[in-house]
């Protein structure tokens, strides 16, 4: 039995989330907030979540993970067969997270959490997230899912991540930056949303947000 550690309010943790109830794998959640604590620490190198338990110890990093699970639990495929397909789908998460995420996140402690995030820094952040995100939709097919007609571990990566990236972006600019550059990505998302597992990582994230901001 896989245990999933990390807070719900995390994109990283739900791609990981997500995934383990797409590919059917059975699982408990225990919630762990990032820390420098030595607890989490020895389980998770850096102190970010997510991180799993498996029969033979833990993992962080959630692309690591991902890919852990695929090979672990063949079932439920969450990569194409096709060794080019696979490496499509490994470059369109590599371009998600490097070159969209991360760099969007420098915003989120002011689109979230109530810090402030300076002009500079939004400057810079915008002309690089607009780049990432250009670049992005010339990967991204939207027929109707990421990366073709089949469903994907390329959707597990973009639905948390682009969700979220479109809402720091609408809060911080008064524009979202995913629906400025990536045509069609509200039909995407509305597709992606009426999945009964993506749902139900939704509603667990909504749940867990406001218990966050009741908390502040
Ligand atoms: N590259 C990591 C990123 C994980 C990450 O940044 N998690 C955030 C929560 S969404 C976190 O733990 N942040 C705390 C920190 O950066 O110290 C992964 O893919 O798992």
């Amino acid at each position: 039995m896989i245990t999933l550690y990390g807070v719900a309010i995390s994109n990283y943790y739900n791609k990981i989330k997500w995934a383990l109830m797409e590919k059917e794998i059975a699982f408990i959640e225990e919630l762990v907030v990032p820390s420098q604590n030595e607890a989490v620490l020895k389980r998770s190198p850096l102190g970010k979540v997510p991180f799993i338990k498996t029969n033979e110890g833990y993992l962080s990093e959630s692309q690591a993970i991902l890919e852990y699970l695929e090979d672990a639990f063949p079932e439920n495929p969450l990569y194409p067969a096709d060794p080019f397909e696979r490496g499509k789908c490994r470059e369109f998460i590599q371009h998600i997270e490097l070159n969209v995420e991360l760099i969007a996140r420098r915003l989120y402690s002011e689109a979230l959490f109530g810090g402030s995030v300076l002009q500079e820094t939004k400057d810079e952040v915008r002309q690089k997230v607009e780049a990432g995100l250009t670049g992005l939709a010339k990967l991204m097919k939207l027929s109707p899912y990421a990366l073709g007609s089949q469903f994907s571990a390329a959707d597990v990566v973009a639905w948390p991540h682009l969700q979220l990236v479109g809402f720091a972006t609408q809060k911080i600019y008064g524009q979202n930056l995913v629906v400025e550059h990536i045509p069609g990505i509200e039909a995407y998302i509305a597709l992606i949303e009426s999945r009964p597992y993506a749902k139900q990582v939704g509603n667990d994230r909504a749940a867990a947000l406001a218990a966050f901001f009741a908390k502040k």
